[in-house]
């Protein structure tokens, strides 16, 4: 429905290479309404319940030390479809296979190095929401615009 959510966290690449505005700018062009958003440096537990299905592969230790290198972004974002539209607007896990015009696309080249993450499913992004945000930190505002982008 209109009101799905997911969450959008800008990588501490993407941050540290200044991304963070034009990556905003996207999902509010889109049409997504931005519903909560916080600079943090995210703890080891946060990670490791975040990336908990990942704790396996080789990749994990490096990704984790990747991911509290530096500040992240938070964002939680609410629309139509909008965990489907934001991964499409992701694009591929891998830049190399990342589309021009998707962020990862446009901006990485390498997996390691990626800039953002976006859920992949709506029970996915609940679960990372509640996460990574207190309930109040949530703001349910009402769009001047939304009979612009809805029936
Ligand atoms: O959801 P998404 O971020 O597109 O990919 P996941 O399969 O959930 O992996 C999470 C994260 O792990 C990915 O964004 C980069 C990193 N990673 C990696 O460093 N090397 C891989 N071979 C696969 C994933
Ligand atoms: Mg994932």
């Amino acid at each position: 429905g209109v009101s799905e959510r997911t969450l959008i966290a800008v990588k501490p690449d993407g941050v540290q290479r200044r991304l963070v505005g034009q990556i905003v700018q996207r999902f509010e062009q889109r049409g997504f309404k931005l519903v909560g958003m916080k600079l943090l440096q995210a703890r080891e537990d946060i990670l490791s319940q975040h990336y908990h299905d990942l704790h396996k592969k080789p990749f994990y230790p490096n990704l984790l030390r990747y991911m509290s290198s530096g500040p992240v972004v938070a964002m939680v974002w609410e629309g139509h479809n909008v965990v489907r539209t934001s991964r499409l607007m992701v694009g591929n896990t891998n830049p190399a296979e990342a589309y021009p015009g998707t962020i990862r696309g446009d901006y990485s080249v390498h997996i390691s190095r990626n800039v953002i993450h976006a859920s992949d499913s709506v029970e996915g992004a609940q679960r990372e929401i509640q996460l990574w945000f207190d309930r109040r930190e949530l703001v349910d505002w009402d769009c001047c615009d939304h009979s612009s982008s809805y029936q």
